[in-house]
């Protein structure tokens, strides 16, 4: 054999022995976002002077020393967020009010100015540092609307509310891994209204905090969900077209938010904020959500591709009040118990695949390792064979991200007594689907993924008994 053909078929042999990964299709996550995108379950915690007057807007004309916090607890925050199975906390350091509370250099409305610890509190300061203690992230919602800022409404505003950006993500407070951006412009104290500068403002951001997450109507790192139910669509896209749009009024239609578009330029993954009360801020005659609320939202967000921030306000001492952390707890236990074993794990996998990525990856329980479909191959049908019949209600599915979403539609069939039955059919999938099914026992279980965008990748499946059928 000549040296060149010797050459040409070893080059041959490597290529088809080479366990090619897939190429990513179309908008895929960056490594924030990604991220961002596992901690699946965050904390939002309203603060600040509404909670002592028991207003959802503060009228920006509250006197500092309203704010009052007779025992500051930020460490119960993060103990409380941590215990329920939460990675992150966002604080509202300042909402449409304007009072900050951390010491803001370029305003005269912040805990600096107020009589609570005679003007040396830091809420920051203790959240940060909480927050590291008990390794969470940590997060902040810093409202352009300012009811209280005389300069809100001119350009001066955006310069300065730029420099309030500054003061809180120039790493004083270590890391931000999330700014949120709420698209609320209303008018000022003066009646205007303002004009922002949001080239100005992500700048800004990128520069400080280059990892962090910008939560807006449109991103650029995550979007709102388009309600405040915690409720992401059955379809729900992690990409959007975001061309022509912007935060607030010029923001896409709700609908839209809720379910993305299909295969759209920009990765822009839902976000759902909800409150475990009625209001945002605490208020004394509120109660916490019931478990049964809580575990809807959790399938409703978590279960359809989305990051759940959830709400819960500490009250007038400073402390997340014992009903809420109590609630929270019973949830989490929910979660753990419904969750608890993958009766999938013993289970053997059969697909159509991409040298190098067979289908028993998607059992390994590990997001990191994927199956993949051979390529060009739109349609594929896993089947999935359990040693013994299984009986369960929950099933989970995850696309491997990193490199693309591209499930379109999908059904899931059992074989039961009298054969095959679809128990369960979708349009996305994303990071994370959860299946609510009927309680089922079968010996075997098919995936037949019936529209996608490019060859799925996914990262596992499993299947669980949820408490009703334990
Ligand atoms: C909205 C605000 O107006 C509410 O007060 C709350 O902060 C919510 C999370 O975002 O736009």
């Amino acid at each position: 054999m000549s040296r060149r053909l010797l050459r040409s078929v070893s080059a041959l042999f490597l290529l088809s022995a080479c366990a090619c990964p897939p190429e990513p299709f179309g908008a895929v996550p960056d490594a924030g976002q990604l991220e961002w995108q596992k901690m699946e379950i965050n904390m939002f915690c309203h603060f600040g002077p509404n909670t002592f007057s028991g207003l959802e807007w503060g009228s920006g004309a509250e006197p500092e020393d309203l704010f009052n916090p007779s025992s500051l607890d930020c460490r119960q925050w993060a103990r409380t967020a941590a215990a329920a199975g939460m990675k992150g906390i966002i604080i509202t350091a300042k909402h449409h009010d304007g009072f900050c509370l951390w010491p803001n250099p370029v305003s005269t409305h912040t805990v600096a100015c107020g009589s609570w610890r005679d003007g040396q509190g830091d809420v920051l300061r203790e959240l940060s540092d909480a927050c590291r203690e008990y390794g969470l992230k940590f997060g902040v919602y810093i409202s352009p609307w300012d009811r209280n800022d005389p300069d809100y409404g001119t350009p001066e505003y955006n310069s300065k509310y730029a420099e309030t950006l500054r003061s809180v993500l120039d790493g004083r407070y270590g890391p931000v891994f999330e700014e949120w951006f709420d698209g609320a412009c209303g008018e000022g104290p003066t009646g205007r209204r303002q004009e922002y500068d949001w080239p100005l403002f992500h700048r800004t951001v990128r520069e400080l905090q280059p990892d962090a997450v910008m939560f807006s109507d449109v991103g650029p790192g995550c979007r709102w969900v388009g309600n405040e139910r915690g409720s992401a669509g059955l379809t729900n896209w992690s990409t959007l077209d975001i061309d022509g749009f912007s935060p607030g009024a010029g923001a896409p239609p709700v609908d839209t938010l809720q379910s993305g578009n299909r295969g759209a330029a920009s990765w822009i993954p839902a976000e759902a904020d909800v409150s475990i009360r009625p209001g945002w801020f605490w208020r004394e005659s509120e109660e916490p959500a019931s478990v049964d609320a809580l575990m809807k939202i959790y399938y409703e967000s978590v279960g359809r591709n989305a990051l759940l921030l959830l709400n819960v306000p500490p009250d007038t001492s400073g402390r997340i009040p014992a009903a809420d952390s109590l609630r929270l707890m019973e949830w989490r236990a929910r979660i753990d118990s419904e969750f608890a074993v993958d009766l999938c794990r013993d289970a053997r996998f059969r697909a159509p695949c991409r040298p190098g990525f067979p289908a028993r990856r998607l059992g390994d329980g590990d997001f990191d390792t994927y199956w993949s479909a051979p390529a060009g191959l739109l349609t594929p049908c896993v089947e999935i064979e359990f040693p013994s019949e299984r009986r369960f209600d929950r099933v989970v599915l995850q696309e491997y991200i990193p490199l693309g979403q591209r499930v379109c539609a999908f059904a899931v069939d059992a074989f039961c007594a009298d054969g095959w039955q679809e128990i369960a059919s979708g349009t996305t999938i994303g990071y994370k689907r959860i299946l609510l099914t009927t309680p089922t026992s079968a010996r075997k279980l098919r995936i037949r993924i019936t529209s996608s965008l490019a060859s799925p990748v996914l990262s596992g499946v499993g299947i669980y008994q949820s408490n009703e059928i334990q």
